[in-house]
């Protein structure tokens, strides 16, 4: 990897971008409405020229879909609707060749009931696989052995009728959580990623892994408010990752980055501490908490001001021996212009903003993909219009107990994860050019104007800003740097920092709000790059307004 020699970081990961792609929605090549490895593969030149290092690829193994593809039923096989191994290679290799790695994601917090790991378990309490699953004995009435809900709604626990045991699944039914006390199953989850690793794959980022020690005695949830919290930080699941790092990545230059539900700023560095070996990186979720509620289909208000103190916390936590990764979105969230922008009148500008934050913050940042061209949200009309599990389980719930399905909707149309997973937008040709025949999920409806195609061609994109930015990140090593200091901006809408170290340094002005605010910004030093095409003035800032100024030199 080319880590540049003005680079001040040790590791080639920290002076990366790492872009995100969901294979299923990414690009069509056969017209079965399915995006797949082939589709990836005519797209390189598009990555390239967007300047990132990393592509992290959601789950492409064999699955049953059920939580499309977090689901596995064989870890060392690629799905047939997403293409063969020979499309992967061919994939890794087509990355490698342009100078980007590749980063996979690792799901071993629990596999596909189809796996043949829980066929095999399932058999019987005698069969030698049974204790690679958790099984329990049903409580005195037959009722499950604990309280745990599934993050996806309704008990945790499933009873299987042939053996009388309930097994556990934090996630679907169809998503049965691995054992990870048992020695053999850790045996063969290692022998699974060395796989992976030795055909050159540059990582993983690894699902929900804060998850995979199960608390001691499985007792009783007692905040059914706070299920991350309740199952994550198990006892064993440090001396797992360490286990893991010593087995497995130690022996590869490679990156990995956590998934970390229930992780907090007072055991991040139990994660990721450099001397630790165990993570490099970890994905948190405090931010993502700020507008839920009781579930996840809570959506609450939030203030900046409250966003900018958690992203400085935890900057000010990794920062003591870690290093951050800094992220909106994903597949699992709404469209980060919906919900931290103003996808309405200033839907140019405010996700320019976002980009411009994504891209000075300290740490790595993770882009996902779409957010490069300012997608927002899908409206959906009706619940047969979605896709995911998630709000079909929680729908169904909801009805089941006397709510209406309307006005469920109504909310799912501000959390749902689908909003992330419609088709990738290439043009303004039918289907928005992700595939021939009928996706999978509908399009956005913005796509005329939301496009690859049509933001090439327009020199003030939103496109053309990330590239912009991507560009500058390299090259000006204070923003890809260690160095960082929180300033106070003096107003509660405005992100104030600074990047590099002194007598070089950029300060960063960011007015997270469709407001013009008045603030006294400092105009003394050259704007480097701004979210307007006008220069700033120094007694206030525009509606999203985000400048990086070069400071003076003293
Ligand atoms: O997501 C885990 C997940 O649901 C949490 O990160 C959640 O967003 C967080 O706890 C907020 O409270 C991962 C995958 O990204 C997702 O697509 C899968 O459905 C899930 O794991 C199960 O594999
Ligand atoms: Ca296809």
């Amino acid at each position: 990897m080319k880590n540049t020699s003005n680079s001040r970081n040790d590791v080639w990961w920290k002076s990366s971008v790492i872009y995100q792609i969901y294979p299923r929605s990414f690009q069509d090549s056969n017209g079965d409405g399915i995006g797949d490895l082939p589709g990836i593969l005519q797209r390189l030149d598009y990555l390239q020229s967007l300047g990132v290092d990393v592509i992290w690829l959601s789950p492409v193994y064999d699955s049953p879909n059920d939580d499309n593809g977090y689901d596995i039923s064989d870890y060392e096989a690629i799905h047939p609707e997403f293409g063969t191994m020979e499309d992967f290679d061919a994939l890794l290799r087509g990355l490698h060749q342009r100078g980007m790695k590749l980063i996979m994601d690792l799901v071993v917090n629990h596999s596909s009931d189809e796996h043949s790991w829980f066929q095999e378990s399932r058999r019987g309490k005698t069969d030698p696989k049974r204790d690679w699953y958790i099984w329990r004995a049903p409580g005195p009435d037959g009722e499950a052995p604990n309280n745990y809900q599934s993050f996806f709604g309704g008990s945790a626990w499933e009873l299987d009728v042939v053996s009388g045991e309930y097994y556990l699944h934090l996630f679907t039914k169809k998503q049965p959580d691995l054992n990870w006390e048992n020695p053999d199953l850790r045996q063969a989850v290692y022998r699974m990623m060395r796989f992976w690793l030795d055909k050159g794959v540059d990582g993983f980022r690894m699902d929900v892994i804060s998850l995979i020690s199960k608390p001691e005695g499985l007792p009783d949830v007692v905040d059914p408010h706070n299920l991350d919290h309740a199952y994550a930080n198990g006892p064993r699941l440090h001396d797992y990752l360490q286990e893991m790092y010593q087995q497995v990545m130690s022996h590869y230059d490679v990156v990995t980055i956590g998934e970390c539900p229930g992780m907090t700023t007072e055991n991040a560095l139990l994660y990721v501490g450099a001397e630790r070996k165990e993570l490099n990186m970890a994905f948190q979720f405090e931010l993502n908490a700020l507008d839920r509620g009781f579930t996840k289909f809570d959506v609450l208000d939030w203030k900046p001001q409250q966003a900018f103190d958690i992203l400085f916390r935890w900057d000010a936590t990794l920062n003591a021996g870690g290093w951050n990764n800094v992220f909106l979105g994903n597949h699992d969230t709404p469209r980060i212009l919906s919900r931290y922008g103003d996808d309405g009148r200033y839907c140019v500008e405010s996700a320019k903003l976002l980009a411009m934050f994504l891209l000075s913050f300290r740490g790595t940042p993770t882009l996902y993909q779409g957010d490069e061209l300012g997608m927002p949200n899908t409206h959906f009309e009706h619940i047969d219009e979605f896709e995911d599990v998630e709000v079909k389980n929680f729908h169904q719930l909801h009805v089941e107990g006397g709510g209406d399905s309307a006005g469920f909707v109504k909310a799912a149309n501000a959390a749902a994860r689908d909003h992330a997973r419609t088709p990738m937008c290439w043009d303004d040709t039918k289907e928005a050019g992700f595939t021939q025949g009928i996706p999978w999920l509908k399009v956005n409806p913005r796509y005329p104007e939301v496009n690859v195609r049509a933001e090439n061609e327009n020199p003030s994109s939103v496109l053309h800003f990330y590239r912009k930015l991507i560009a500058l990140r390299k090259s000006v090593p204070a923003l890809h740097g260690p160095d960082f200091q929180r300033v106070e901006s003096g107003h509660p809408t405005v992100f104030r920092y600074r990047r590099g170290k002194s007598g070089d340094t950029v300060t960063v002005w960011l007015n997270w709000s469709s407001e013009h605010v008045s603030c006294q910004v400092n105009l003394d030093g050259h704007v480097v790059v701004s979210t307007y095409p006008d220069p700033p003035s120094s007694g206030s800032l525009r509606p999203w307004e985000g400048v990086i100024f070069q400071d003076k030199k003293r």
